[in-house]
């Protein structure tokens, strides 16, 4: 079978300034125009955007308002040869959403939450995606008493209809998180992404977006979450990245802490043949405070570069040998097969 030839992206959040909740920003902001002539001139293809990426100050915005700064965006793509990967209602940022969005104990917040998805959909059928990513911030807990839960998986299940119901085409690709910026989230991993699919009136439509980083924050595999999701058919999108052991979301260099683990995701999505019905590889990765503004692109130029370093290694393995390792139950040299592999000797 042809090998898969791999489109990549980025989000315009990925160059960002430096910030962190201890001190300000580093580097000062670049416009939206430097960051989209990026993409081609480092070897991506598409751009991610949150709803107010493409449209900012969203909220305060009416709908034709909107479309019109959708339709003239798109312009701005497609004169740049650029597509539009994905679009995500930012539900996490406005005051509606300071107690959860589609979780919230608040009924009008809830529809506020809602109506938002909507206008980000008609966002993403103007940008010609079909594309709606999903990572539900703050949908889960601080303190166990305040939600119930059970409701919670009701009130997700009811915002996902409606967004079913709005557009035929739409498909939901929900973001698993386990924590940050919650204590617990209500959907941490692709298992309940796929599960709470089951409960919508279209399951066909509700996929899943893995995040390597978000994966190894629940204690999982991502190379097998990728196994799994792409089991069911399901796997539309992928933010990989890199996370050193279980503390805040870090967002580093594809490979740079687990450069093992990187080469099994890429082994994952070469097995099921990821990226051959038109998904993107997209590196959600950010920049070290300490990056100077002449070196910004270079976290995701090196994600990249690493991934098809790796996608080398992984097509060069040594299949018949790692098999005839397997068969003997040999599990040893198997290790050692691929860890000389990785270091090239
Ligand atoms: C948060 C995260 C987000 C989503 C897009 O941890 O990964 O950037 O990928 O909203
Ligand atoms: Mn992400």
């Amino acid at each position: 079978m042809a090998k898969t030839k791999y489109k990549f992206c980025f989000g315009p959040w990925n160059i960002s300034e430096g910030q962190d909740p201890y001190g300000p920003t580093t580097r000062p902001a670049q416009s939206f125009d430097w960051k989209l002539k990026q993409l081609k001139k480092h070897g991506f293809d598409a751009m991610m955007f949150h709803d107010d990426d493409a449209v900012p100050d969203i909220d305060t915005k009416s709908e034709r308002q909107i479309r019109k700064e959708a339709r003239a965006l798109k312009q701005r793509l497609d004169d740049l040869g650029i597509a539009a990967e994905m679009v995500a209602p930012r539900l996490w940022f406005a005051p509606e959403t300071i107690d959860g969005a589609y979780t919230s104990n608040d009924a009008k917040c809830r529809r506020y939450a809602i109506e938002r998805s909507l206008r980000s959909i008609d966002i993403a059928n103007i940008l010609e995606t079909d594309i709606l990513v999903l990572w539900l911030a703050r949908e889960g807990s601080y303190i166990r008493e305040s939600k119930d839960a059970r409701r919670g998986v009701d009130y997700l299940v009811q915002a996902f209809d409606r967004m079913l119901a709005h557009d035929r085409r739409i498909r939901l690709s929900i973001e698993p998180k386990p924590n940050e910026p919650m204590d617990h989230a209500y959907i941490p991993t692709i298992g309940h992404a796929l599960a709470i699919a089951n409960l919508t009136r279209d399951p066909k439509r509700v996929g899943c977006l893995i995040e390597s980083a978000h994966a190894i924050l629940a204690g999982l595999d991502p190379a097998d979450e990728i196994d799994f999701a792409c089991a069911f058919g399901k796997l539309w999108s992928l933010h990989l990245n890199d996370q050193n052991g279980l503390k805040y979301d870090q967002d580093r260099p594809f490979g740079c802490t687990n450069l093992r683990s990187a080469f099994d995701q890429i082994r994952a999505l070469e097995r099921n043949g990821y990226g051959r019905h038109g998904e993107y590889v997209c590196f959600d990765v950010h920049p070290f405070r300490t990056t100077r503004p002449e070196h910004w692109m270079r976290h995701l130029v090196n994600s990249r570069r690493t991934f098809l370093r790796l996608l080398q290694k992984a097509r060069s393995f040594d299949e018949a040998e790692a098999k005839r390792l397997i068969a003997d139950r040999n599990y040893q040299d198997l290790d050692q097969l691929v860890i000389e592999h990785l270091m090239g000797v």
